[in-house]
């Protein structure tokens, strides 16, 4: 390993791509393990998702005081969340607090964007390369580069025909405004569902252009109550204990029973008392709920009956209750007053599904059936080419000029334990395909990762190792055992078009990228192979 202060930046010990939770952490990490690190980014701040997804309304739906550090108890000490769900302007100021805090801004090189990378067998380093022709070499490559950070690319007919403005949510200008205007949205998944009620209130028409119709949760959020965030820091080290003892990396009071155990009227009541207390606790309601198709079905009538009791026009509401997938086979949405926007006057539904959407026009779109709906904005909330898709944008050579693109073009993202590829050395992946990440509080798998990676790095520091790479067998494995616990669940289930196993996309190899069995079953198996010595992967 090189030491600490390198002459020049361009050669480090490790080379971090992205500055989000991951990258932050990486980086603090790793510096006080006494390596070179160096963190690219993209954007113009840190914080990653937090920092380009500034729609109005975007939220997180786990609870602030979770989805944090719990790394450093002053952090968690001093740091003043104000509502039960913290909002994106909150979840950034606290990243760039944390930058400035730790003094990571140093050891980051921000607007600027990782092209390719390849593989050095001599020097058993990679070779970076970034957009403005700067090159890094580093022993170690760590792409923390998020799994929803790049858009699906848009899939949408005659859109350059459209005259008007088109926004995009995952890069929301900061002096849009929308105040009079008629918008279009397109889109109605989790992000669609935060920015739609959002934007009701200050537009003069709003058209949702629906084409697969979700559940969605009401979050109810609100100002943490006097003494509430108090209480929590006065107990937050056994508080991150028990959130990282579930399987979700957040703690749920879920309910051991299961729901077709129970009569009718306990089911109802327990579903009515969870959906008064909102947010994704709502699926603790019982315990079979992704396991038993009976069960699934009865959550589902529950919300539809809830979906047919708010909105107003029935027509409407029968447009907006899905019936063609499993409630959680989609990433469930968790919004406010979804439903209830429909009710307004300025607001109005477009189904797509029954009436395709032929062509963009000057003024508008058309629909298969000749109907015209005319807008002067247009917003984008149309997805993620999630997991693979940051990594696919690289020119990512491994051994022999393996080029990940190609593999995982075929393929699909296979890895050994979600952190590495067969044929890469030394390149890990943090909180992305193959691990619980998106089916977690995302902040608990990154830490769970991030302290994995610093052991293993310290390991082969201690026993002089230089490279790491997944075994070819156990990646195959690894794989299938993933595909197969989703397969023990409804998750894959449905006509649902989840991104989840790259279905949103035309032509993404099909696989189910999460890891289902949650974040304890998959700190055993971490904890398994690296006490047998690292099993599962070739450390030379
Ligand atoms: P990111 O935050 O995605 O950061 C990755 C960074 O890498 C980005 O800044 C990107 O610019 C950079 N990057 C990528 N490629 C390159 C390149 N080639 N060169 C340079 N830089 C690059 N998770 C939850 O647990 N709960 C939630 O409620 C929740 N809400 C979400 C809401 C939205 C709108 C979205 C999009 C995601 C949400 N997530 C949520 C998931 C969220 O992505 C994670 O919780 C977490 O923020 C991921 O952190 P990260 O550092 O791994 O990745
Ligand atoms: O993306 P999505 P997202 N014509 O893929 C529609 C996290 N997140 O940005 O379903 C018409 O879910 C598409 O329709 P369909 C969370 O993990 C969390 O909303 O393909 N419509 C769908 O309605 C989430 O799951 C929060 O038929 C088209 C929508 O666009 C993930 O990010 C908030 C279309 C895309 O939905 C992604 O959410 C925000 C087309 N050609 C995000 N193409 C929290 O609150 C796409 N669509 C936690």
């Amino acid at each position: 390993m090189t030491s600490r202060s390198v002459d020049s930046a361009a050669e480090v010990d490790v080379l971090v791509v992205g500055a989000g939770f991951s990258g932050l952490h990486l980086l603090h990490r790793l510096r006080e393990d006494g390596y070179s690190v160096r963190v690219l980014e993209s954007a113009p701040e840190v914080g990653g998702t937090w920092y380009w997804n500034r729609y109005p309304g975007a939220r997180c739906d786990v609870e602030s005081v979770d989805y944090s550090y719990s790394w450093d108890d002053d952090l968690q000490q001093e740091w003043e969340w104000t509502e039960k769900y913290p909002a994106q302007r909150d979840i950034l100021a606290y990243l760039s607090h944390v930058a400035d805090r730790f003094d990571l801004r140093k050891d980051i090189e921000l607007e600027t964007t990782v092209t390719g990378a390849t593989w050095d067998e001599s020097a058993s380093r990679w070779a970076v390369r970034t957009e403005d022709g700067r090159e890094y070499t580093a022993q170690f490559l760590v792409m923390a580069v998020g799994c929803l950070s790049v858009p699906k690319e848009v899939d949408l007919p005659g859109l350059e025909h459209f005259g008007g403005q088109i926004l995009r949510t995952w890069n929301w200008p900061e002096d849009a405004e929308l105040t009079g205007r008629d918008v279009c949205v397109i889109g109605t998944g989790s992000t669609g569902a935060q920015v739609v009620p959002a934007l009701a209130e200050v537009v003069r028409r709003l058209t949702v252009v629906q084409r697969t119709p979700n559940f969605v949760i009401p979050t109810r959020n609100r100002p943490l109550a006097e003494g509430e965030l108090e209480a929590v820091k006065a107990e937050y080290p056994e508080r991150r204990r028990r959130n990282a003892g579930h399987s979700a990396g957040v703690f749920r009071s879920d309910n051991p029973k299961n729901a077709m155990e129970v009569d009718a009227a306990e089911r109802q009541a327990t579903f009515q008392e969870r959906w008064e207390g909102g947010g994704i606790n709502f699926l603790g309601s019982f315990a079979d709920l992704m396991f038993d198709q009976a069960a699934n079905d009865a959550i589902c009538s529950f919300v539809r009956e809830k979906i047919g009791e708010i909105v107003e026009d029935q027509k409407v509401a029968d447009l907006l209750k899905p019936d063609s997938y499993p409630l959680g086979a989609k990433r469930p949405v968790v919004a406010t007053d979804y439903y209830e926007t429909f009710n307004r006057p300025n607001v109005s539904l477009v189904d797509v599904r029954a009436n395709p959407l032929e062509a963009f026009t000057e003024s508008g779109l058309a629909l298969a059936n000749g109907e015209q709906h005319d807008f002067d904005t247009l917003v984008l909330a149309t997805g993620f080419d999630a997991f693979t898709g940051a990594f696919t944008k690289m020119e990512i050579r491994g051994r022999d000029g393996l080029l990940l693109r190609d593999v995982w073009q075929e393929e699909g993202p296979k890895t050994f334990l979600g952190l590495s590829s067969a044929g890469f050395p030394n390149m890990l992946m943090p909180a992305n395909a193959g691990s619980p990440s998106v089916l977690s509080n995302m902040v608990t798998s990154i830490e769970q990762h991030v302290s994995w990676i610093a052991d293993l790095l310290a390991e082969m520091r201690a026993r002089g190792l230089r490279t790491i790479e997944a075994e070819p067998e156990a990646q195959e494995k690894w794989v299938e055992h993933v595909e197969e616990v989703a397969h023990m669940t409804l998750w894959p289930n449905g006509d649902s078009g989840s991104w989840y196993r790259g279905a949103n996309i035309a032509g993404k190899p099909q696989l189910f990228m999460p890891y289902a069995a949650g974040v304890v079953e998959y700190g055993n198996a971490l904890e398994r192979s690296a006490k047998s010595g690292y099993a599962g992967f070739v450390l030379a």
